[in-house]
């Protein structure tokens, strides 16, 4: 049996506390998907209550997003590449997206946040390399506080080092994300893998950070980039929905409903149209679906 619907509410509310941008509207879509499916009544204006919030978050999140320091947010999701300087984080950049990025075997090529677009099948991905400056960046040296400040809009943080980079450096960039409450990154790049002594690099590595999964990958000889590829798609826990008639796939956050991909395409999701999809979600080819209807990565729809 269900809880009865003020229950419900209340622990709704206390589970939407402290939560915002995307964390929040992921739990309003679980909270979404574990209620009953009740169109009208208490549990109906719930349902109406939750998907409210939802746009009220996301006015939030655009008015804070709209400056993110000098990089502009853009695309489908944002991710933060963090990490010492000289390890490979341009190089990686360039490697992910075509735009042209200076690589240079110095330190400090890069003194501003370079973003790049990444095509995944679709979904746009902005990945941002935040310079090398983060010794000291907590106290706010260099602007490096604001960047990493800035780091928290992302979606996500990606740590990153290399196989010729002390441990001290990488641990020293993961205090600093500590410090300033960042959330643990989603997992460690070790890049230039090709160099000679990479096990024990990696050995101190997992051990070090034994609670984050490590990628290694070399950009110079194009190694480990897919699985790398694999692992930024998979942490932003996204779903691909096409739509006909449509270039692009909507991008939204994984527990969307057909009702979310009318609102975004619409703004307005009352309308009534006759929706069909086929795709993993799908129960045969050109199923007829209703606004509920939970899609997963890969759905296509025919909106009439
Ligand atoms: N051996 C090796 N060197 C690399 C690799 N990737 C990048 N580099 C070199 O590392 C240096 C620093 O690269 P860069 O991308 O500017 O690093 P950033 O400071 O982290 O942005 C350059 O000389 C690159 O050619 C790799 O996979 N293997
Ligand atoms: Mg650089």
């Amino acid at each position: 049996m269900a809880v009865p619907h003020q229950i419900f509410k209340q622990l709704a509310k206390k589970r939407l506390v402290g939560k915002e941008g995307k964390e929040k509207e992921r739990e309003i879509r679980k909270l979404l998907v574990e209620m009953p499916g009740y169109k009208t009544g208490p549990y109906g204006e719930i349902r109406k209550w939750l998907q409210g919030e939802i746009q009220e978050n996301r006015k939030r999140g655009r008015v804070k997003a709209r400056v993110f320091f000098d990089v502009k947010k853009e695309g489908d999701a944002q991710v933060v590449l963090l990490g010492p300087p000289n390890i490979g984080k341009s190089s990686l950049l360039k490697k992910l997206s075509s735009i042209q990025i200076k690589v240079a075997d110095y330190q400090f090529t890069t003194l501003k946040p370079i973003p790049a677009m990444v095509d995944f099948d679709g979904a746009l991905v902005q990945v941002v390399e935040i310079p090398g400056l983060l010794e000291g960046a907590a106290e706010g040296k260099g602007g490096g506080r604001a960047m990493l400040a800035a780091a928290r809009n992302a979606n996500y943080a990606v740590l990153m080092t290399s196989a010729d980079t002390p441990l001290e450096k990488v641990k020293a960039v993961r205090d600093e994300m500590r410090r300033v409450d960042l959330p643990t990154p989603k997992f460690l790049i070790c890049n230039k893998i090709d160099l000679p002594g990479v096990e024990n690099i990696i050995t101190s590595l997992k051990r070090e950070f034994h609670d984050i999964e490590i990628v290694p990958i070399s950009v110079e000889k194009n190694i480990g980039i897919q699985s790398l590829r694999d692992a930024i798609w998979r942490n932003l826990e996204l779903v691909r929905i096409n739509v006909g008639g449509r270039e692009r796939p909507v991008v939204l956050a994984r527990g969307a409903a057909v009702r979310d991909v009318l609102d975004e395409i619409f703004h307005d999701a009352t309308q009534p149209h006759t929706i069909k999809i086929s795709g993993p979600s799908a129960k045969f080819s050109d199923q007829q679906i209703g606004l509920e209807h939970v899609l997963y990565d890969g759905d296509a729809l025919e909106i009439h």
